[in-house]
C-alpha cells in the first residue's frame, strides 16, 4: 500500500453503483470509508467480497449513519477527512417517492446539504471533493433531445424534485463557498448488481425464473418507456474523472441510444429462447406466448406513474471532451449479461414468492 493512499467516503456505498466504485477505488490503492444504515438483515450483501476483517487494518472500512442524521455525518466527516466524497446514498426509487415524499425530500435533497455543510463546518472546502449522484430524471417532461447539460429541467416526481435541489445547492455551494463539487447527471444505469424493483432486473430475473419454471408470469407497468441504459461498472469511472480534473464541473453520461421496456423485455425473453408476441390484439398485446400457450407478460396499472417519464436520450459529448469518458457495453450486452447472472443466481437460489 502506498504511503499515504487517497481517502475516500462513500454514502449509499451497499447500493448497485456503491459496489462498483469502491471496487474502482479499491484497484486504485484509495482507502474507502462506506456509511452503511442500520438495517434488521443484511444490506451489504453487493461489498460483503471487499470485507477485510477490522484488526487486519482494512481498505475498506463501513460507518453506521444515514443521511437524515446530521450529527452522524459531521462526526464520520471529521473522523475520516476524505479527499472525495461521492454522496450516491438517496431513497432512488422513483415509483416509491410518490409514496414517500417527505422522506424522499429529507434523505435526497436536505441528506445532500447536510454533507455540505459538514464540509463547512469542518472547514474541508479546500480540502475535500464532492461529487453528487444527479440524473437524467431532471429532465423530465423532456424539452430538448437528446439532454445535455444545458436543457432545461422539468422533474416528474418528488424524488426528482429532491434531486433537483440538490443539484442546485451542489452549483450553490461551489460558487458561494468554492467547494470542488460537481454533479454527475447520469443517465439510467444498470448491471446485475441493479436492485430488484427497477425494471431492467425486474425483466431479467423474470425472464431466468419463467425459464426455469419457477414463475408463471411478469406484472410490468408502461412498457413504452423509453430510457438511455448504460452499464453501472462504467459511469463509476466517469463518478472518478469528474473529481481528477483542474475545475468542478456538471457532466452528463449516458449511452446516446434510447430503447423502450417493451423492446428491452423481449430481449431478455429472447436470450432464454422464449419469444413473446407483442403484435395484434388481445392476448398477443400482453405478451402472450403462442408457441407455449402461456401468457408470460401482463400490464399492472399498479406500476403505472402519476406522473412519467416517457423518454430519455442522453448526449455525453461533454464527458467525451473533457473527461475522456465514453460507454463501452451496448444495450443488448447489458441485457444479455444481466440474464445471464439471473440464471446462475436463481439455479441456486429460485425467488422468494414475497418478492415478485
Ligand atoms: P441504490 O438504490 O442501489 O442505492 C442507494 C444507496 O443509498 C443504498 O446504499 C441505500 O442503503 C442508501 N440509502 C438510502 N437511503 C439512505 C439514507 N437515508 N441514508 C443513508 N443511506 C441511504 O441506488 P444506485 O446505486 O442505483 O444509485 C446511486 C445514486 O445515483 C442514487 O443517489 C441514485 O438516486 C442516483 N442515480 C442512479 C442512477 C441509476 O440508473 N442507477 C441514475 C442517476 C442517478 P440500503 O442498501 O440500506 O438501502
Ligand atoms: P427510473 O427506473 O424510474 O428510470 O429511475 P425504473 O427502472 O424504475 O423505471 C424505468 C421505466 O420503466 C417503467 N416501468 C416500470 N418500472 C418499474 N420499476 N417497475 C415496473 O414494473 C415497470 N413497468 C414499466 C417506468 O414507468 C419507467 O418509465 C432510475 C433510478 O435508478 C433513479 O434513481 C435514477 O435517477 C434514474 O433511473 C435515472
Amino acid at each position: 500500500m502506498a504511503a499515504n493512499p487517497p481517502v475516500a467516503l462513500i454514502t449509499g456505498i451497499t447500493g448497485q453503483d456503491g459496489a462498483y466504485l469502491t471496487e474502482f477505488l479499491l484497484e486504485k490503492g484509495y482507502i474507502v470509508h462506506g456509511i452503511k444504515r442500520r438495517s434488521s438483515s443484511f444490506n451489504t450483501g453487493r461489498i460483503e467480497r471487499f470485507y477485510e476483517d477490522p484488526h487486519d487494518d482494512p481498505r475498506m472500512i463501513l460507518h453506521y449513519g444515514d443521511l437524515t442524521d446530521s450529527t452522524n455525518l459531521i462526526r464520520i466527516m471529521q473522523q475520516v477527512r476524505p479527499q472525495e466524497v461521492y454522496n450516491l446514498a438517496a431513497q432512488s426509487h422513483v415509483a416509491v417517492s410518490f409514496e414517500t415524499p417527505e422522506y424522499t425530500a429529507n434523505a435526497d435533497a436536505v441528506g445532500t446539504l447536510r454533507l455540505l455543510e459538514a464540509i463547512r463546518i469542518l472547514g474541508l472546502e479546500a480540502t475535500t471533493r464532492f461529487y453528487q449522484a444527479s440524473t437524467s430524471e431532471l429532465y423530465g417532461l423532456v424539452r430538448e433531445t437528446p439532454q445535455r447539460e444545458s436543457t432545461p429541467f422539468y422533474p416528474r416526481s418528488p424524488y426528482a424534485a429532491a434531486k433537483l435541489y440538490a443539484y442546485w445547492i451542489v452549483v450553490n455551494y461551489r460558487e458561494a463557498y468554492g467547494i470542488y463539487a460537481c454533479n454527475g447527471i447520469l443517465f439510467n444505469h444498470e448491471s446485475p448488481l441493479r436492485g430488484e424493483t427497477f425494471v431492467t432486473r425486474k425483466i431479467t430475473r423474470a425472464a431466468a425464473s419463467i425459464s426455469l419454471g419457477q414463475q408463471d408470469r411478469l406484472y410490468l407497468g408502461n412498457l413504452d418507456a423509453r430510457r438511455d441504459w448504460g452499464h453501472a461498472r462504467e459511469y463509476v469511472r466517469g463518478m472518478w474523472l469528474m473529481l481528477q480534473q483542474d475545475e468542478p464541473d456538471d457532466f452528463v453520461l449516458a449511452t446516446g441510444v434510447a430503447t423502450s421496456v417493451r423492446q428491452f423485455a423481449e430481449w431478455a425473453f429472447q436470450d432464454v429462447g422464449i419469444d413473446i408476441e407483442w403484435r395484434g390484439t388481445g392476448l398477443e398485446e400482453k405478451g402472450f406466448d403462442r408457441a407455449n400457450g402461456r401468457c408470460l407478460v401482463e400490464i399492472d396499472p399498479r406500476y403505472f406513474r402519476p406522473t412519467e417519464v416517457d423518454f430519455l436520450l442522453g448526449d455525453a459529448s461533454k464527458a467525451r471532451q473533457q473527461l475522456g469518458w465514453r460507454h463501452e457495453t451496448t444495450v443488448r450486452e447489458l441485457v444479455r449479461e444481466m440474464v445471464a447472472e439471473d440464471v446462475q443466481l436463481l439455479r441456486n437460489e429460485p425467488i422468494a414468492r414475497s418478492t415478485l
